[in-house]
C-alpha cells in the first residue's frame, strides 16, 4: 500500500522526467511476497519468526544522506534523498534545502558490488539546471544537485551514503549462475507459481544475508518474459521483462521468494504488454545504508522511456520498497 506519493515533472528537448518519489515514510508499500509453502516443510504454529525490530538510524544522529555516483560521471555524486532518524526517508526535491544538506567537504562511503566500501569527500555542491536554456521557469525541484569527488573511485560504486559513520563490509558474494545450485531452484519456483512465463539469460547472482541472522539471502537478476494482461483483448500475453527476485528462508524452514522489479512496472507504466514493462534491472548494491543493523538492495531498473533507482530494506520476512528514485524519457 502506498501511503505518501508526490512527483514532479520537467520538460526539456531530449527528455519528460516525471520523478515519483514515494517511501516519505519507512514501510509505504510492501513488495508482494510469494506465499507458496513448500510442501516437505510444513509450518509449524505461530511464531514469532524475528527478533524485535532494530531502531532505525541507531547509528546516525542527524539525516543519511543518499546519493548515486555515475553512470557515466563516476566522479559526480548526485544527491537521490535523505533518511531523518525523525521522519523518515525524504526525496531530494528542493534545491535549497538539499543544498544545506550537503555541504563542501562532505565524506561519503561508496558502495559496489565487487569491492570493499570506500571513502571519498565531495567539494562544493553545484546546482545543476538540465532545463535552463528552454526558458522554462526555473522551479526548486527541475535542479539537480550535485557535488564533485574530490578523488576519483576508479571503479563502480553507484551507491553513495553519507551521515552515518561506519563501512559496512559484510561478505557480499557475486557468483556466476552456474556456481549457485540454488538459482536453479529460484528460477523452477518463479515457474512454477506462474510469476514468470520464462527465464532467458541470469545476469546477476548475489548472496548476501540481508537482516543479519546469519543466513544468507539470494538475489537473482535475469532477463525473461512475464504474463502480461491486455484488456483490449482480455487476453494475457508473455512480454519480455527484465527481473531482480530475492529468495530467503523463514525461521520456519518455508522457501519464499519476492519479486523486487514489480513495483516499479505497476507505477510507472501500469500494463507490461508490448516489452515496455523493465527492459533492463540491475542490482547495485548491498549495504545497511541506515544503520539499524541490516542491510538495504539497491537497484536501478529502465525501460523504453523511464528509469528508477530504488531501495529495498528486508526485515527478516517481507521485502519493503523505502526509496524510489525515477522518471520519464521523452
Ligand atoms: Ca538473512
Ligand atoms: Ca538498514
Amino acid at each position: 500500500m502506498i501511503t505518501a506519493c508526490f512527483y514532479r515533472q520537467t520538460l526539456s528537448s531530449k527528455r519528460i522526467w516525471f520523478a515519483t518519489a514515494m517511501a516519505a515514510l519507512l514501510g509505504v508499500a510492501a513488495v508482494s511476497n510469494c506465499r507458496a509453502e513448500s510442501r516437505e516443510s510444513p509450518s509449524p504454529p505461530a511464531q514469532k519468526e524475528t527478533a524485535k525490530t532494530p531502531p532505525l538510524t541507531q547509528a546516525a544522529g542527524g539525516p543519511v544522506l543518499v546519493g548515486s555516483v555515475g553512470p557515466g560521471k563516476t566522479t559526480t555524486v548526485t544527491f537521490v534523498g535523505a533518511w531523518n532518524p525523525k521522519t523518515g526517508w525524504r526525496n531530494a526535491a528542493n534545491a535549497e534545502e538539499d543544498k544545506e544538506l550537503m555541504p563542501d567537504g562532505t565524506v561519503w562511503t561508496l558502495y559496489g558490488l565487487n569491492q570493499p566500501p570506500l571513502r571519498v569527500a565531495s567539494g562544493p555542491v553545484r546546482l545543476v539546471w538540465p532545463f535552463e536554456h528552454l526558458d522554462l521557469p526555473a522551479e526548486p525541484e527541475h535542479c539537480d544537485v550535485t557535488a564533485k569527488l574530490t578523488r576519483n573511485p576508479r571503479g563502480k560504486y553507484p551507491l553513495a551514503v553519507s551521515g552515518i559513520d561506519f563501512m559496512d563490509e559484510g561478505l557480499v558474494r557475486v557468483l556466476l549462475p552456474q556456481e549457485d545450485p540454488n538459482t536453479k531452484r529460484l528460477c523452477e519456483y518463479l515457474l512454477e507459481n506462474g510469476l514468470v512465463k520464462k527465464v532467458e539469460k541470469i545476469h546477476q547472482v548475489v548472496r548476501a544475508d540481508l537482516d543479519g541472522d546469519g543466513k544468507e539471502e539470494h538475489l537473482v537478476a535475469f532477463h525473461g518474459n512475464i504474463w502480461a494482461y491486455y484488456a483490449p483483448n482480455d487476453e494475457a500475453y508473455p512480454a519480455n521483462n527484465s527481473v531482480i527476485a530475492a529468495a530467503h528462508m523463514t525461521d520456519s524452514g518455508t522457501y519464499r521468494v519476492s519479486m523486487l522489479t514489480e513495483m516499479a512496472q505497476i507505477v510507472l507504466r501500469g500494463s507490461h504488454f508490448g516489452g515496455r514493462g523493465v527492459l533492463g534491472a540491475e542490482i547495485l548494491a548491498i549495504a545497511d545504508i541506515n544503520g539499524d543493523g541490516r542491510r538495504e538492495v539497491v537497484i536501478s531498473t529502465n525501460g523504453a522511456d523511464w528509469w528508477a533507482f530504488e531501495v529495498y530494506a528486508f526485515d527478516g520476512k517481507r521485502f519493503q520498497k523505502v526509496l524510489f528514485f525515477g522518471g520519464y524519457w521523452a
